[in-house]
């Protein structure tokens, strides 16, 4: 149990600390080398998407409001949520903004870790101006404390700033994948502008010159920008870094570079005619180029138009329309405010701890130490604290002697399933994390730990800090090999 499964006020960092199975040293976790003042870090210290640190501890939710778009993606397939934010192959339910703001008082009081609602789809937010801003203002005078958050593709956001930044929406996403129109034709064979219909590049020109004012407005309105863009081997992976470069110098805040995912079932474009999405590998190179321009995210988990919880959990079946609307709103700011005082008094330990570990470091792998890629079973806190069998992705983080970073996050089928497809379900998993010199989790059972030991993988059993465990495990594995 933690503060983000629960929001109860807990000191699980003494209590982990005094479960580790041995004392030692760690490092401190930053994905990011680019610096912030403090004023911006205060503006992200509860937004789960734009700080890597408080999707440990805060959640999210969507509210499924916006049902058309003005563009195509040869990614995106209508019958199914927007892919530039969700899941390709996911259906989100429909909701007026009534229903919306309902549902939204209903979870900000039973899951108080919420600090940000997100409108991104079904279709285009900005496609959808009237119910996507009726939503915002009903939740802006009835849960004050709720950040507010919008994801576009970016055609209509010239004309929307003005509004965005009355409403007081801080954060707003644009899906851009390409600064160059000839290789976002190969990307939307049509965008639909002022009551007309452009094909090919003629329509990308017109996406691109819009998405560039949105971005340049935003930036001027002190509204903070993250751009997503979606990697596609073969069409815009070499080409990324320099949109990377180009929304930096345009001031957007983060870049989320996100996989494409395609198979033939959604019935895309793409998925049709077999175009791939990357591997982790070919993802991270690309993210690790652009990094040190600026800040990059690598804890997106492409969640759904309606999705709720951590970014790792999807609680979005228990507040399905039939359930939701049976429930009595219950927020209660007041209760919201303790909640989250609790959360940032176990985050004050957590760094605490993570320093004192780092004081402690590994101190002769200094700058050349060889890097190694470690995966972790966890439900969220910064802590090691998931047993192998109830994992349903693992979070992975590159170790060196100066430390460890968070560099992104592997999708698995968990592993305890009653006994059938366990075997299938293990090699998957080996699979995905073939490149990993160990995973950590609270507990695992002989024959799991068995096999991963025969693929090369070791298992470290912990309930401890994760940069703690990662820099204990670095050590020993530095003296053995
Ligand atoms: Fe939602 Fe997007 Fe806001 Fe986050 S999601 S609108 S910025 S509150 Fe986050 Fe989900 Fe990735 Fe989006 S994990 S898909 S980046
Ligand atoms: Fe689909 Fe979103 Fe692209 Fe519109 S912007 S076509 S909903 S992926």
């Amino acid at each position: 149990m933690t503060p983000a499964s629960t929001g109860i006020v807990t000191s699980p960092i003494t209590e982990a600390t005094t479960k580790a199975k041995s004392g030692g040293c760690g490092c401190t976790s930053n994905s990011s080398t680019v610096e912030m003042d403090e004023k911006l870090k205060q503006r992200i210290a509860n937004h789960p998407c734009y700080s890597e640190e408080a999707h440990h501890h805060y959640a999210r939710m969507h509210v499924a409001v916006a049902p058309g778009c003005n563009i195509q993606c040869n990614y995106c397939n209508r019958k199914y949520d927007c892919a530039n934010e969700s899941r390709p192959g996911v259906v989100s339910e429909l909701l007026t903004p009534e229903e919306a703001a309902h549902k939204v008082l209903v979870i900000a009081g039973k899951i108080p870790q919420m600090t940000v609602l997100g409108i991104a789809g079904p279709g285009d937010p900005l496609a959808n101006p009237e119910r996507t801003f009726r939503t915002f203002e009903l939740i802006a005078d009835q849960a004050p404390d709720i950040k507010l958050c919008l994801s576009t593709n970016g055609l209509m956001l010239p004309e929307y700033v003005d509004r965005i930044k009355q409403l007081n929406i801080d954060h707003v996403t644009i899906t851009i994948n390409m600064v160059d129109p000839e290789i976002g034709a190969k990307i939307y064979p049509w965008v639909h502008y002022n009551r007309k219909r452009y094909k090919g590049i003629e329509g990308v020109k017109i996406l691109h010159e819009k998405q560039m004012e949105g971005l340049q407005a935003l930036k001027e309105a002190d509204i903070l920008c993250k751009v997503n863009s979606v990697m596609i081997p073969g069409i815009n992976d070499q080409h990324l870094t320099e949109v990377n470069q180009v929304i930096r110098e345009k001031g957007a805040f983060l870049h989320n570079i996100m996989p494409l995912i395609s198979a033939p079932e959604h019935g895309t474009h793409f998925g049709l005619t077999g175009q791939r999405g990357p591997s982790p590998k070919e993802l991270k190179e690309v993210q690790d180029n652009c990094a040190g321009n600026m800040k990059m995210m690598r804890h997106c988990r492409q969640c759904r138009a309606d999705a709720v919880g951590l970014l790792g959990e999807d609680r979005s079946q228990e507040f399905t329309k039939d359930k939701f609307l049976e429930m009595a709103p219950e927020y209660n700011l007041e209760q919201r405010q303790e909640v989250h005082a609790g959360i940032e008094k176990f985050k004050a330990e957590l760094k605490a701890a993570q320093e004192k570990a780092q004081g402690s470091n590994v101190k002769t792998s200094e700058q050349n130490s060889p890097k190694v890629l470690v995966a972790v079973a966890t439900k969220g806190s910064g802590l090691v604290n998931q047993h192998f069998g109830h994992a349903k992705e693992f979070q992975i983080y590159e170790v060196d002697g100066n430390g460890s970073r968070f560099v992104g996050h592997r999708k698995i089928d968990h592993f305890c399933q009653g006994g059938y497809g366990e075997k299938a379900t293990l090699e998957n998993i080996i699979n995905a994390i073939a490149d990993c010199k160990a995973v950590f989790v609270s507990k695992i059972g002989e024959s799991p730990k068995e096999k991963l030991h025969k693929a090369g993988i070791q298992t470290v059993e912990a309930y401890d800090v994760i940069e703690k465990v990662a820099s204990e495990f670095y050590e020993q594995w530095n003296k053995d090999c």
